[in-house]
């Protein structure tokens, strides 16, 4: 097959995208000597034209740092690290899980991470090695914020509706700081001009006063926890003033009586009462998101991570289902997907230890610890883990630890020498993200979604390699192919792409060996075929062609042509084609009620799992101070001074770099406090050191932590430091929501000392 790109200029400004939040934003960068030299906005991206925010300035300092990874390394007896070689790399851990496998059964191994804000192909071809050692569970960071919403929005619409900010007139933001945190394309300007055009509004739900709030038309500045009582009473009110669309109702939805009947036991005032916020502002809330022509709703951490976290989902949901706000433009709806971001996975399984529910195919992150150490039988004995760093972002660290300590082996593929990494038995070093061809699986926007496939900007670094190739790799250490097996497939794909499409169909019906590993198999042949830095996005190819089957007229529409297989080429020729991103789907919005995918088309207002829980409010009284914990800490807060964990080198932060604790002025003062100073925060699990910010945004009793900071990292002298306050130090897995079990990081109890 001919190469189908040229070989890019150095000088010239290549396109790529952004990889520190779901965002990713077009980017045009000038790269020299495995180095960024110069980053811009890409104007020429469908998506995000032109817009950035200012951390991907700092992207050099993800490309290289102190603490890249560059061979293989085994555990040694004594617990420090030798580099070995990638065959005895390979050779070792498949022979370590496959024993594994053979003596507990492969559903044992539990398979951890496999993407984060920028890249989501590891993750894909991992399935290969997975299906190959009988893996059977996995979970990433989705199973700590996103499942719960996933499994409502799932039972209401069998699918994820996307806001559309730009064009709505009623824009409700609960528990997210977008200005910060984006969440949604060119989230600033979009802001900026709701804020200024006096026809729209901007409705807020947030204890703090974010730059988000600061624009806000509403901000509902609920006491931290309480969001529960405050969308059960906008619900009530909705219903008590007719502002229910009950004719769109009648048409695309079940009948809500059994939620009604819960609402209508409300009592507003008191609700709102118990949650600090006046009854006449959530009266004009609600009325407002009655009365407008459109209206999209965000929620994100600040609900999900604090108390009725999967109750605040449905009832969040329901403020733009009932109001008739699905389909058309400026509301929400629903569009293509290009892969699976969520795995599909058996209904009703649970975790084989804890008997957890399951959602999405996803253990709940904070089900892993007690899935591990235990005596039970079906307990974890061994975690590959990819791409994700669970020691220092899921709950608990100290329990994390002793987890991975407990297991039999732990495998670890990432770019850099992570608090994970550290307690593996094995740890693979990957190209890093900007070294190979990636992408995500995040939505890409209605009416057009636009696809970006990220090229490799710089070569394979030293001792490293990608992830599609580590899954090979292993894979045939595994005994699952061999040369001869992929000899005819390889053949077809040097023939041209379409004589390989026909031969990869007919393997895939007749050899299900092949069909197991089936991503493998793809970077194995057609991988092969595109080009030295494009075997990555073979499985792409595979993604275009299930999208051009399922949602023909939608590719169409967005100007492809040709039937069949045909219409899945030229697709993955434009996507490869234009990695400044491609508009690959274009909808109508009536086609957002037609994708309603519950079955039958019509909408659950219903979810009877969640409806006692929200009964229950009734007797539930606002979470009080204690003496013991008289604050409660948001551990883990976004800040332009934060991105995960993805930059690991704290010289990246120019402001807040030791990533201060925020607490209100009346506080400070209580304490004898002034910014700067440093104080100790003493929680159930942990303590930890902080300085700290005196700020007006925040409520009294209520303190902030960022997210991703406390991470280890070699100083000038090559002596490895924590800078910053590691959240979930202080964080526990028990405080969770009791449904999806997702933790409250947003909600925990915390006492405050200053220190001399
Ligand atoms: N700069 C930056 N951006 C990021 C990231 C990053 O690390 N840095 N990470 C990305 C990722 S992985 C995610 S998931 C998103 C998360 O994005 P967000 O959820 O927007 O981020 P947070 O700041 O964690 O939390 C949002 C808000 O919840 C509020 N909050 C706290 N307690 C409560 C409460 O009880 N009720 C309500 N209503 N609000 C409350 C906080 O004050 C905060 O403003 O951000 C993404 N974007
Ligand atoms: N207390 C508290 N904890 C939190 C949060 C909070 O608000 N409070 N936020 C949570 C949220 S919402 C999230 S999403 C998680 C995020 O936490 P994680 O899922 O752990 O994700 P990231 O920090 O995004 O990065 C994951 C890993 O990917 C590695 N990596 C980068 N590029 C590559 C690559 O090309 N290949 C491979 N193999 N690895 C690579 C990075 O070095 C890093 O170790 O944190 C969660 N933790
Ligand atoms: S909004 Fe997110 S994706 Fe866009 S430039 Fe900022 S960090 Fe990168
Ligand atoms: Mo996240």
């Amino acid at each position: 097959m001919p190469a189908m790109t040229k070989k890019a200029d150095p000088n010239d400004w290549q396109s790529t995208s952004c990889i520190l939040c779901s965002t990713n934003c077009g980017l045009q960068v000038r790269v020299a000597d495995g180095h960024f030299e110069k980053i811009r906005g890409d104007k020429t991206n469908p998506r995000s034209r032109g817009y950035t925010c200012e951390k991907p300035a700092g992207l050099d300092h993800y490309q290289n740092h102190a603490d890249r990874l560059t061979t293989p390394l085994r555990r040694k007896q004594d617990g420090s690290f030798e580099a070995i070689d990638w065959d005895t790399a390979i050779g070792e851990i498949a022979a370590r899980l496959a024993e594994i496998r053979d003596t507990h059964g492969g559903e044992k191994i539990l398979y951890y991470g496999g993407g984060g804000q920028g890249n989501h192909l590891g993750g894909a071809y991992s399935a290969a090695t997975r299906r190959a050692l009988g893996m059977r569970y996995s979970s990433n960071a989705l199973a700590q914020e996103k499942t719960g919403e996933f499994w409502v929005e799932r039972g209401m619409f069998g699918g994820r509706p996307e806001p559309d900010f730009e064009h709505a007139e009623v824009s409700v933001f609960v528990g997210k700081n977008p200005w910060q945190s984006h969440g949604f394309e060119r989230a600033r300007p979009i802001l900026r001009a709701i804020a200024k055009d006096p026809e729209r509004h901007m409705i807020v739900m947030d204890p703090r006063r974010t730059e988000t709030a600061e624009l806000a038309d509403i901000w509902l500045r609920v006491v931290p926890g309480t969001d529960a009582f405050v969308l059960a009473a906008m619900l009530r009110i909705l219903m008590d003033e007719d502002l229910l669309d009950r004719d769109w109702l009648a048409a695309h939805a079940h009948d809500g009586q059994a939620l009604f009947d819960v609402l209508s036991e409300v009592p507003v005032a008191d609700y709102c009462a118990r949650a600090g916020v006046a009854e006449g502002d959530v009266r004009e809330a609600a009325r407002r998101i009655g009365t407008a022509r459109s209206v999209s709703v965000l929620e994100d951490l600040g609900i999900e991570m604090a108390p009725h976290s999967t109750l605040n989902s449905y009832l969040e949901k329901l403020l733009y289902a009932l109001t008739g706000n699905l389909g058309g433009q400026g509301a929400m709806n629903l569009g293509t997907h290009m892969g699976k971001l969520i795995g599909g996975g058996k209904a009703n399984r649970t975790t084989p230890v804890g008997g957890h529910r399951i959602i999405t195919g996803l253990i709940p992150c904070n089900a892993i610890p007690e899935e591990i150490l235990t005596d039970h039988p079906d307990r974890f004995r061994a975690m590959f883990i990819e791409s994700g760093n669970p020691v220092h972002s899921l709950a608990d660290s100290p329990r994390m630890r002793e987890a991975l300590d407990a297991l039999d082996c732990v495998v670890v593929i990432d770019v850099a020498m992570t608090e994970t990494a550290q307690h593996a038995d094995y740890v693979l070093p990957a190209a890093s993200q900007y070294e190979k061809v990636e992408t995500t699986f995040f939505g890409g926007g209605f009416p057009d979604h636009v696809f970006l496939l990220r090229h490799p900007l710089f070569p394979v670094a030293e001792g490293t390699l990608t992830e599609p190739e580590i899954h090979s790799r292993l894979c045939r250490a595994l005994g699952a192919f061999t040369d001869e097996d992929v000899a005819d497939l390889r053949a077809a794909a040097e023939a041209g792409v379409e004589k390989f499409g026909m031969a990869f169909a007919q393997a895939m019906a007749t050899e299900p060996k092949l069909a197991a590993i089936l991503p493998v198999v793809l970077y194995e042949t057609l991988g092969r075929a595109l080009g030295e830095g494009l075997e990555g996005a073979a499985l792409i190819w595979g993604a275009a062609q299930t999208l051009a089957s399922a949602e023909p007229d939608s590719v169409r529409r967005a100007g492809f042509e040709g039937e069949g297989a045909a219409l899945g080429d030229a697709l993955f020729r434009a996507i490869v084609d234009n990695p400044n991103g491609v508009v690959i789907t274009s909808d109508p919005y009536d086609v957002t009620l037609e994708r309603i995918g519950t079955g039958d088309g019509k909408i659950q207002l219903v979810l009877p799992e969640l409806l006692q829980e929200l009964a229950d409010l009734i007797d539930e009284q606002p979470p009080r101070q204690t003496d013991a914990y008289p604050f409660i800490l948001a551990a883990g807060e976004r800040r332009t001074s934060t991105a995960n964990t993805i930059y690991r080198n704290p010289g990246w932060r120019k402001k807040d770099a030791d990533g201060a604790l925020r607490m209100s002025p009346a506080d400070a003062e209580r304490l004898g406090v002034t910014t700067g100073g440093r104080v100790r925060i003493t929680t159930k699990r942990g303590s930890a050191e902080a300085i700290v910010e005196v700020s007006d945004t925040l409520r009294d009793g209520h303190i902030t932590l960022p997210n991703g900071h406390g991470l280890e990292y070699p100083d000038a002298e090559g002596r490895r430091r924590v800078v910053g306050t590691p959240p979930n130090e202080l964080t526990s897995g028990e405080d969770r929501d009791w449904f999806a079990l997702t933790p409250w990081h947003k909600h925990v109890r915390a006492r405050v000392e200053a220190i001399a």
